[in-house]
This record gives structure tokens, sequence and C-alpha cells, in this order.
């Protein structure tokens, strides 16, 4: 799926990181997102990941999203390669529980941005959606898809009202 223009970029520091960045893999694939997967380490493997980086932006990437744990410098160190939106997701694979990596991302110096998400996998869900939402500022049949969705949420809690309030569950 990584062909298309208007991509959207995943890249995590550590096979490690792929269960919870499947999560960004998944909200894409449901809003029918091009998208590609990529392992490259800001400090492991500089080199390599400035590779990704350009190779992705040439093939078209509109958004990278950059999962981490620990010290996080991947987001930031891809923010540094491009003008493209970058949204990071902190991982709790640290003693430290994702808190390290949180602030690696958070905390980046003014004039490179990036997007700092929640630890995990509501972060990593949240980057994908995020993608969505920054791609559909340009695509009315995307940005449709995104009003219904967030109206079958509020149905979902809607519902689990009616079954709390009714006693189908407890
Ligand atoms: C970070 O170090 C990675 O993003 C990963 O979360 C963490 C541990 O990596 P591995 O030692 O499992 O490869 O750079």
């Amino acid at each position: 799926m990584n062909k298309a223009r208007n991509f959207v970029s995943i890249v995590m520091g550590s096979d490690s990181d792929s269960e919870i960045m499947k999560e960004t893999s998944g909200v894409l694939a449901r809003f029918g997102i091009a998208h590609e997967l990529r392992v490259a380490s800001a400090h492991r493997s500089p080199k390599f990941l400035e590779k990704c980086v350009r190779d992705a932006e040439k093939r078209g990437a509109s958004v990278f999203v950059a999962g981490a744990g620990a010290a996080a410098a991947l987001p930031g160190a891809i923010a540094a390669l491009t003008t493209r939106p970058v949204l990071g997701v902190p991982i709790a694979s640290s003693d430290l529980k994702g808190l390290d990596a949180l602030l690696s991302i958070a905390q980046m110096p003014a004039g490179v941005p990036v997007g700092a998400m929640a630890i995990g996998k509501a972060g990593a869900r949240n980057a994908g959606m995020l993608a969505v939402q920054i791609l559909a500022l340009n695509d009315s049949r995307l940005a449709a898809s995104l009003i219904q969705h967030r109206g079958e949420q509020e149905k979902g809690v809607m519902k689990k009202d009616a079954q709390l309030r009714s006693g189908s569950i407890k």
C-alpha cells in the first residue's frame, strides 16, 4: 500500500514497537489510506533513517507517524528532516513505562514541531485518526467518513448507556 501519493509513512524505532504501531495502520486501513510500516532507529541507524525519510518524501508521504520508546529521538529526528507533519507516539518499552518517551517527544525545541500523542495503543490509534483528519482537509470523501465515524462512536456510547440502564450489562 505504499506506492500512492498522499500516503502515511509509519516509522518505528524497533520491531519490538510493532504491536503498538499496528494500531495506527489499522485505523488508516479502515479509512482506506495508503500507508507503509518501516523500522528505522534515530540512534542505531541514523543514516538509514535519513534515507527512509527522503525516500518517503519523494514517493509522496504526506504525514509521518513515528513510534518509539525510551529516549525517543525518532519523531524529532524525522521532524528535523522534513516539513511534513510528524506525529509522535510514545511507547512504554523501558523501565519508565513511556514517560521518558512522552517527554522526549513533547519537549521539542521551538521551530521543529512534533505532535505528541498519548502513550501506547490509544496514542497510536489517535495518530492514525489525526493523520486521517489532516488528509481530509483536501478530501471531502474522507471528511464525510470522519463525520460518519464520529456518529458511530456516539451511537456506541448511547447503546452502552441503554444496556446499563436496562440491566443487560452490570
Ligand atoms: C527504542 O528503544 C525503540 O523504539 C524501542 O521502543 C526501544 C527498545 O528497542 P529494542 O531494544 O526492543 O530494539 O529505540
